[in-house]
């Protein structure tokens, strides 16, 4: 059902979309015109569909999320009904087939991080945890009752979902995790998990947390969906993690488990060691590429028309020095450059021809331009950066974020140095 909505209102809105309205190509008698929020033309690689996709969560995103930002991110509160709406509308799990999921391309996938990115990290933080982690990794490695009963209320936004393996010893590291899983004591057909998980986005209000554990008797990580209606008092504990000075508009915690009872039913069945967690974050890491670039397009937006209307000098608008165009001339190219090379990402992952060092190449890049660039294009606003109304500053802020989780860039670079020298940096 959701794989048909999304598809007929990303139709409607394809044959309702005004020519001039968009944002391709402006055609002229004298040839193509240049277009500056999308300078290499990325739109002509899209299909109708994934354009169509794309503004139907571009419209979304503008009217319903972007007038909430700025309270949320100040109150730090992150409000669950946008999972739901974003489930009305088929956005999560968009890219998985059936379980009343969209079924979309890899490409329409990325547009839609872009879109929500677009008005701020934490709430694609949010999404991409719903959507490529959780959802993903059951999709991925779930038995078929798993998939079943969970998906199809994943997918509406109903049941929320958070990704336990950060631990707070090992973050770059979770091949050295603590948590355990032992045979129950007492209840047949259970596991009993111990240990705890820290920076865990959506821990406090989820109610399936996929946690990575070690199994006692073999020593090999398995994954655990831990239903929170089900655990018995005591046994797990979801505290949030307040006063953040970035992703402000997500909520964030710790995952505790104290002797908790997991039926062994809802351990993934065959998946075993890294490649279970680190499947479901190639997904991840994907969206965040494309994701990111949002948020940059985001502040070249907001330093261009600043630059615009804010006058120095005899009255002239900043946009006329020249320091002040080299700032957005290099936003624009990173941004053309990472699109680019997501969209590639992106195609190659749908013909099952990516590869993970593709997917840290792109999370790293994206991640590392985005940062720099929107730091730089702050400048733009002097001191009216600091005020939160403007904008740029949450975005610097959220990106630091994303340059950190999934595999901080560092990391992503010794990923890389590893598949260039065969030679491994990190142990
Ligand atoms: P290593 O020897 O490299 O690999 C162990 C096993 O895992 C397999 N593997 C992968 N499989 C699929 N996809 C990938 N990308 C894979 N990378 C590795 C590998 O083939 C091997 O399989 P097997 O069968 O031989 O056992 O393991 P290592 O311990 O040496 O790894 C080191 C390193 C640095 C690569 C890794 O630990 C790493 O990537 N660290 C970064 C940690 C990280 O990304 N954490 C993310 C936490 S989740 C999160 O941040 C969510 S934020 C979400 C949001 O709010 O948006
Ligand atoms: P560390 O591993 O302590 O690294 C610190 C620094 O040292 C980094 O710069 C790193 O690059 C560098 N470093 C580490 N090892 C090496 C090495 N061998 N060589 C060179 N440099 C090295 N995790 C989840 O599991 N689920 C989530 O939902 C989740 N959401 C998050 C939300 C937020 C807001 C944040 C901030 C984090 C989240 N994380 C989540 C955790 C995130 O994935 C980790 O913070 C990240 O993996 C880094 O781990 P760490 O913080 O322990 O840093």
């Amino acid at each position: 059902m959701f794989r048909h909505s999304l598809r007929a209102v990303a139709r409607t809105a394809a044959s309702a979309r005004p020519i001039a309205a968009t944002r391709a190509f402006a055609s002229s008698a004298s040839g193509p015109t240049f277009n500056w929020e999308d300078p290499l033309g990325a739109k002509h690689l899209y299909t109708e569909e994934e354009l169509a996709i794309s503004e139907t969560a571009e419209r979304y995103c503008q009217e319903r999320m972007l007038p909430r930002v700025l309270q949320a991110y100040r109150d730090e509160h992150y409000d669950p009904k946008i999972l739901e709406e974003m489930g009305e509308l088929g956005l999560l799990g968009a890219n998985i087939e059936g379980y009343g999921c969209a079924g979309v391309s890899s490409i329409a996938n990325g547009l839609i991080t872009r879109a929500v990115e677009r008005v701020d990290s934490g709430y694609r933080s949010g999404m991409s945890v719903q959507s490529s982690l959780v959802m993903g990794g059951i999709n991925e490695f779930g038995s078929q009752e798993q998939k079943e009963r969970f998906l199809p209320e994943m997918a509406k936004g109903k049941l929320l979902g958070a990704f336990g393996l950060t631990e707070p010893n090992h973050g770059s590291d979770p091949g050295s995790m603590e948590c355990v899983a032992r045979p129950h004591p007492t209840k047949t057909g259970y596991f009993s998990l111990s240990g705890a998980k820290t920076w865990i986005t959506n821990s406090p209000i989820a109610d399936v947390l996929l946690v990575w554990a070690k199994l006692q008797e073999t020593g090999k990580i398995r994954g655990f969906l831990v239903e929170r209606k089900d655990c018995p008092p005591g046994t797990l504990e979801t505290p949030a993690i307040k006063d953040k000075n970035g992703l402000r508009a997500s909520i964030t915690g710790m995952i505790q488990l104290d002797d908790c009872p997991v039926p062994v039913a809802n351990m993934f069945p065959d998946i075993e060691g890294l490649r279970g967690p680190f499947g479901c974050l190639n997904n991840a890491r994907y969206g965040i590429a494309f994701g990111v670039m949002g948020a940059l397009e985001d502040c070249l937006d907001r330093a261009r028309t600043y630059s615009l209307e804010r006058k120095q000098f005899k009255g002239n608008p900043l946009a006329r020095y020249q320091l002040i165009q080299k700032k957005l001339a290099d936003a624009a190219t990173d941004i053309a450059y990472g699109t680019l090379a997501a969209v590639q990402v992106g195609r190659l992952k749908d013909e099952g021809k990516a590869t993970p060092e593709m997917i840290s190449m792109i999370k790293r890049q994206n991640c590392d331009a985005a940062l720099k660039n929107a730091r730089i294009l702050q400048e733009i606003f002097g001191g009216n950066a600091v005020s939160d109304e403007y904008g740029i500053g949450r975005h610097v802020a959220n990106l630091f974020v994303t340059q950190t989780y999934e595999g901080q860039s560092d990391i992503h670079s010794l990923i890389l140095g590893r598949a260039i020298t065969g030679v491994q940096a990190f142990v």
